[in-house]
C-alpha cells in the first residue's frame, strides 16, 4: 500500500526546470524550421517559461545559456523572471561555439584558449551571483577526432585545473554540475565521456561538485537507472537533463521514446530518497524542438516527467523489499510493472484541480489564445534561436 497523501505531496512539490534554448528556434544539423511566435530575446524566453509554469504548476525555474541569453543587466532579467512568478535556474556556459575552440576549450593545448574558456566560466558564476542561480551546469564539447591528435592524459590535467579554478570561485549555496557525453562533436575521445569520468572529477573537487545525467548522452542499451542509483547513494547525483532518444543525442521530448526507462529512472530516485529537497536532485529538461510547437512540447515533457514520477511513487516499496528478501523474482518484478501499468492521469488531473490549475494543461493552453497573441506580438524582429 502506498500513502496517497504522501504521493500527492511529492508530486505537488517536485520542480521541473525548463531550458531557455528550447523556446527558441532550433533544429537538426540540416535545417532549422523557423516557427511563428518564437521569443526574440531572453526576456521573452522567460515569459514563455512562465507560461509553462502557469499551466503545469511545477516548472518554476528556467535555465539560461550564456551567451545565447546575454543581456546587459542580469539583475533586471532576474527581476523580470520574479515578476512573472519564476526564478532563474542553472546557468549553462557556452564554450563550444567560437572559432578558438576548434581543438577544445578548457582542454585545449593552447593556454590562451584555456584562459578564455575559464574566464567565461567564471563570468557565468558572476551571473549566478546576480541572478540567484544555484547551479553552474558544465558541458564541454572538448575531445579529439583522431588517435594521436592530443594527449588524453594531458587533457585530463587541463580539465582538472579549470574545474578546480571554477569550484574555488563558487559562492555559498552554489554548486557545479558536470555533464558527460559519450560522443559528439568529437568522435574519437570526449574529455568527459561518461559518468565515471565526471564522478572522479567531482570527488576530487569536493561535495558541491555533482554529476549531471543527460539521458541522451549514453551508448544505446546503457542502464541509466543503475548510474542514477549509484550516484544518488553517494550524494553525487546533481540532476538530470531529461530528453528522449532513439539513436544518439536526439533531444526529443522526454518520455516520448521510452516511458518505461523514464519510469525505471524515477523508481531509483523515489526509492533512493532523491525526491527529498535535501537530496538536491535538479530535474531539468534539455530538449530541442525542431518540428513541434515549443510551449506545448515543453508542457508535454513536464507532464511526462510527472506521470513517470507518479507511477514511481505508486511502487509498493514495502512489498518490493519483501519479495526481494524472499528472492521472489516474479513478484518483485510485478510490483514495478503493476505501478507502471497504472493510469495516473486521473490522479494528476485531480492534483491539478487541487492546485487551482486546469486538469488538462495542453488543452487549456490551446484554448487560452496565448499562441495567437505571441504570434501577432512577435511578428516583427528576429526570432531567437541557437546562437542568438
Ligand atoms: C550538447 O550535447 C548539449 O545537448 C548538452 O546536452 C548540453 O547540456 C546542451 O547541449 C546545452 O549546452
Ligand atoms: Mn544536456
Ligand atoms: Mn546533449
Amino acid at each position: 500500500m502506498t500513502d496517497q497523501r504522501a504521493v500527492r505531496e511529492a508530486l505537488r512539490t517536485q520542480h521541473i526546470e525548463t531550458p531557455s534554448w528550447a523556446y527558441g528556434n532550433s533544429g537538426t544539423r540540416f535545417k532549422v524550421f523557423a516557427q511563428e511566435g518564437v521569443p526574440r530575446d531572453a526576456y521573452e524566453k522567460i515569459d514563455d517559461a512562465a507560461v509553462v509554469h502557469r499551466y503545469t504548476g511545477v516548472a518554476p525555474t528556467v535555465a539560461l545559456h550564456i551567451p545565447w541569453d546575454r543581456v546587459t543587466d542580469y539583475g533586471d532579467l532576474a527581476r523580470h523572471a520574479r515578476e512573472r512568478g519564476i526564478g532563474i535556474g542553472a546557468i549553462n556556459p557556452n564554450v563550444f561555439q567560437e572559432d578558438e575552440y576548434r581543438l577544445g576549450s578548457v582542454c585545449n593545448p593552447d593556454p590562451a584558449v584555456r584562459r578564455k574558456a575559464l574566464d567565461h566560466l567564471l563570468e557565468c558564476v558572476d551571473i549566478m551571483d546576480v541572478t540567484g542561480s544555484a547551479d553552474l551546469s558544465l558541458w564541454f564539447a572538448d575531445g579529439t577526432n583522431y588517435p594521436g591528435q592530443d594527449s588524453i592524459a594531458d587533457r585530463q590535467e587541463r580539465l582538472s585545473e579549470a574545474l578546480r579554478a571554477v569550484y574555488d570561485r563558487l559562492g555559498d549555496g552554489q554548486r557545479m554540475l558536470v555533464e558527460y557525453k559519450l560522443f559528439e562533436p568529437a568522435f574519437y575521445t570526449m574529455d568527459v565521456p561518461d559518468w565515471g569520468t565526471s564522478y572522479a572529477h567531482c570527488v576530487d573537487l569536493g561535495p558541491r561538485a555533482k554529476v549531471l545525467v543527460d539521458t541522451g548522452h549514453h551508448a544505446p542499451g546503457t542502464n541509466i537507472e543503475f548510474i542514477v542509483a549509484f550516484l544518488l547513494a553517494r550524494s553525487r547525483l546533481g540532476g538530470f537533463h531529461f530528453n528522449s532518444r532513439f539513436y544518439a543525442d536526439d533531444d526529443l521530448m522526454v518520455g516520448a521514446a521510452d516511458p518505461y526507462q523514464l519510469f525505471r529512472i524515477m523508481v531509483e530516485i523515489v526509492l533512493g530518497g532523491g525526491l527529498e529537497p535535501a537530496a538536491g536532485v535538479a530535474f531539468m529538461l534539455d530538449q530541442c524542438h525542431n518540428i513541434e510547437p515549443k510551449i506545448p512540447a515543453l508542457i508535454r515533457s513536464v507532464l511526462n516527467v510527472q506521470e513517470a514520477t507518479a507511477k514511481a511513487l505508486l511502487v509498493d516499496a514495502a512489498a518490493l523489499r519483501g519479495f526481494q528478501r524472499e528472492g521472489d523474482v516474479l513478484s518483485a518484478n510485478a510490483v514495478l510493472t503493476d505501478a507502471f501499468a497504472t493510469d495516473v492521469r486521473p490522479l494528476l488531473a485531480e492534483l491539478r484541480e487541487d492546485m487551482g490549475l486546469d486538469p488538462d494543461p495542453i488543452a487549456a493552453y490551446r484554448r487560452s489564445g496565448h499562441f495567437e497573441r505571441i504570434r501577432a506580438e512577435r511578428a516583427d524582429g528576429a526570432a531567437a534561436g541557437w546562437g542568438a
